[in-house]
């Protein structure tokens, strides 16, 4: 009897051994599959290089990325997070149409103004405006296609804001997650810039909870766009850091060739096309599928950024009409860059202020550093361009001068003088010790 309940007890120990072993085993594989984005899907191998940026021949012999399903992503692979909720066309501003109001009444006439006056665009048409506007179906770029080895990197879209209207602010998140393929998207980062409005505290923190992946950091103290971008880059769990504005709209198929382009090329630093939306009606100015004659960006002695056409030498250089352009320099506020190599370059010169010559000097920076800065004609992201800022920064042009004369210093070696024989003002600076 003592015998028979020993080995009864013996059994009923290895049979409960067993069952947690078995029950570890479902544990760990339910974590693992749940944990990836799709057990399937592809990922790129570009920005899990720590230190330096590999070129392209180290990048595809490596052994795991050799691994990867041959092939194109199918259009369900690169489905976003959200679908846009169904939307009547007499909607204002729908299919990005201007927004067109009734006659107004002497109240809504105040809202407007006070709105304009606060953020120098409509805001009276942008709070009217639904949050996940529809902008119709891309028509150029059909053809292209996106490999699944060596695969799109992860990103994580970083905007930084500063009192920011709640709807365009909003409407640029909605965007984003309407657009951008759901296994690629990391994370939004929205980093506030010190803003003073009471909506863009706690009802802000509360309405981005409900969407999952999108998180506000805060600056306490206003320091500008620059420290607030590396505030950014520095929380981004995505392989590549893709900035945007806190007032644009993303066209279907904007984020996948900016991508594509750094999986190719992970030294390559890519702009959208910025295409505009008005800033009075909000219109969308969407992209037609003909050749288009683009444009660049470049700058003047006195380092003020402008644009140019692109001239014939650099059409001759493009292969087709998706093939990136390359541009002297770049407007800085929208575009993507392989995290890894953002910090192999140094990343921003943190000692610059507010807002100001920070789009010349990441220009400098990546030409001199073996980096590409391209445009690519196939994304297209719209941008409120305003006359004038609603900010003020302070001490205003003294900072921007500031500035200038540290990328001046840093990047220009004896060009430096002919910038200030341009401009004669900022020598006082350089002796400032900036
Ligand atoms: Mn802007």
């Amino acid at each position: 009897m003592h015998f028979y309940l020993l080995r009864h007890k013996r059994s009923v120990k290895i049979a409960f051994f067993s069952f947690l072993c078995f029950s570890f085993i479902i544990y760990f594989y339910i974590n693992y599959t749940t944990t990836q984005h799709s057990p399937h899907l592809p990922k790129g191998s570009v920005g899990k290089l720590s230190g330096s940026v590999p070129d392209q021949t180290t990048m595809f012999t490596n052994s795991s990325v050799l691994k990867c399903p041959p092939g194109f992503y199918s259009k369900q692979e690169l489905r976003p997070h959200f679908r846009r909720p169904y939307q009547d066309h007499w909607e204002p501003g729908v299919d990005g149409k201007p927004f067109v109001w009734r006659s107004m009444t002497a109240e809504e006439q105040k809202e407007e103004s006070s709105g304009f006056k606060k953020n120098q665009f409509n805001q009276f048409a942008s709070d009217r405006i639904s949050l996940h506007r529809d902008l119709g179906k891309d028509t150029r770029c059909l053809k292209q296609k996106f490999l699944r080895c060596p695969g799109l990197p992860t990103t994580s879209v970083i905007i930084v804001f500063h009192n920011e209207a709640w709807s365009t602010l909003l409407r640029t998140v909605h965007s984003v997650l309407h657009t951008a393929p759901a296994a690629l998207l990391t994370e939004i980062l929205l980093v506030d810039d010190a803003s003073t409005d009471d909506l863009l505290k706690t009802p802000l923190d509360e309405y981005v909870q409900r969407l999952r992946i999108v998180r506000v950091l805060r600056q306490k103290e206003r320091k500008g766009l620059i420290t607030a971008r590396l505030m950014g880059a520095q929380a981004a769990q995505g392989e590549v850091l893709t900035f945007l504005d806190s007032h644009c709209e993303c066209f279907p198929g904007w984020l996948e060739p900016l991508l594509a382009r750094i999986a190719e090329e992970p030294r390559a630093v890519v702009s959208p096309r910025i295409t505009s939306i008005d800033s009075h009606s909000l219109r969308f100015h969407k992209p037609v599928p003909e050749p288009q004659n683009y444009s660049r960006g470049n700058f003047d002695w006195r380092l003020k950024f402008g644009w140019e056409r692109v001239p014939d030498e650099e059409k001759k250089h493009r292969k087709n009409e998706t093939y990136p352009i390359r541009t002297p320099t770049f407007a800085g506020g929208l575009f993507s860059i392989l995290k890894s190599y953002f910090e192999q370059i140094g990343s921003y010169d943190d000692q610059m202020e507010f807002w100001g010559g920070e789009n010349l000097e990441m220009s400098f920076r990546v030409w001199q550093c073996g980096g590409l800065l391209e445009i690519v004609p196939c994304s297209v992201v719209g941008h409120i361009f305003r006359k004038k800022s609603p900010h003020r920064f302070p001490n205003g042009s003294i900072t921007i001068l500031r500035n200038l004369v540290r990328l001046a210093e840093v990047w220009m070696d004896d060009y430096k003088w002919v910038f200030y024989r341009a401009n004669r003002k900022k020598v006082y600076f350089e002796h400032l010790g900036v």
